[in-house]
């Protein structure tokens, strides 16, 4: 342990020497869906079928119990459950990383433990919400997140939904904590994503929109976590791929296919429209849980009309 005031606050919080920092696996992730019964139950047999899908389609690993998943509309019993049977699915085949974000820090590190438990490589967390913490507050929260997990622990800042706007010098204060391994950045601020990739080179930094990915490639970016990776988690893969290899024309024309899919999925609500979307390629995945109501049928034409002239769905 670092002596006197060199000690880092984990240092000094938990009177031990810290441990290198633990690295994020893998590069493409999909941000997976949590398939549900017709009455919204946690529909665990339907996981696996979702995961050989996802798989298939070449990405690196799940992202397990985010905005996606429906995670804050689950109790802590259901979030866990689907954990435990996402990794039981996953079977190996690819890197887990475990959403386990929580309005508490007793919920968030129950669900740490639960993760590291069922052999996850990674979790992640949006800052704590709905009440309003100080950043110190917040800072706490993500350290007892990483000693309870003893996993590589990612920041998930996403405050369109959270409502949490951390400013750029208090991510980049996350971001320094030797317990924090990385971020995922799901907003449209460019110039500030690069500001973190730039601040922390040595952490790791996904990015969290899909339809800017082949910007935050260009931009430096370790990799991407995003929604639409459940359907067309083959499209980022080539996007990156594309990219490195300087070949802008394909990345351009991947990243149009992409934004041809959000484009409607904008108008049928991103989680409805994909459920609707995974059940249709043959994947059943169930409805969403309310207060989400079924996606408009003008939208779901739309739907129907892309998946067969892009995945060859008949409509
Ligand atoms: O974090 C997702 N963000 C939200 C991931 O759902 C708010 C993204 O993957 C979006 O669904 C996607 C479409 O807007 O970029």
């Amino acid at each position: 342990m670092r002596a006197g005031t060199d000690a880092s606050p984990l240092e000094r919080l938990t009177g031990r020497p810290e441990e290198g920092v633990m690295e994020i696996p893998g590069s493409i992730h999909a941000a997976m869906l949590t398939p549900l019964t017709e009455d919204a139950g946690v529909a665990t047999a339907a996981i696996e079928p979702l995961a050989d899908f996802i798989l298939s389609r070449g990405v690196d690993g799940l992202y397990v119990g985010g905005s996606t998943g429906e995670a804050m509309l689950m109790s802590r019993d259901e979030r866990a459950e689907v954990l435990r049977a996402t990794s039981a699915a996953a079977q190996g085949r690819g890197a887990l990383i475990a959403h386990v974000g929580a309005a508490s820090t007793h919920d968030a590190v129950a669900l740490a433990r639960i993760a590291a438990d069922a052999g996850y490589d990674a979790v992640a967390a949006v800052p704590p919400f709905y009440y309003k913490f100080s950043f110190d507050e917040i800072a706490d929260y993500y350290r007892a997140i990483a000693d309870a997990a003893g996993l590589p622990l990612m920041v998930y800042n996403i405050p369109a939904l959270t409502g949490v706007a951390l400013q750029t010098d208090e991510l980049i204060g996350l971001l320094l904590e030797s317990s924090v391994a990385g971020i995922k950045y799901t907003a449209k601020d460019l110039f500030e994503f690069t500001r973190l990739r730039e601040a922390v080179p040595d952490k790791k930094c996904f990015f969290g929109s899909d339809e800017m990915f082949i910007a935050a490639v260009a931009a430096g970016t370790d990799g991407g976590i995003g929604s639409t990776y459940n359907l067309i988690g083959d499209v980022y893969v080539g996007i990156q791929r594309a990219v490195a290899a300087g070949d802008l024309e394909t990345a351009r024309r991947l990243q149009a296919k992409s934004h041809g899919l959000i484009k409607i999925l904008l108008e049928t609500g991103v989680v409805e429209g994909l459920k609707y979307a995974m059940t249709k390629v043959g994947v059943p995945v169930g409805p969403c849980r309310r207060p989400f109501r079924p996606a408009p049928s003008h939208a779901l034409a739309k739907l129907d009309a892309w998946l067969d002239a892009e995945m060859r769905i008949a409509a």
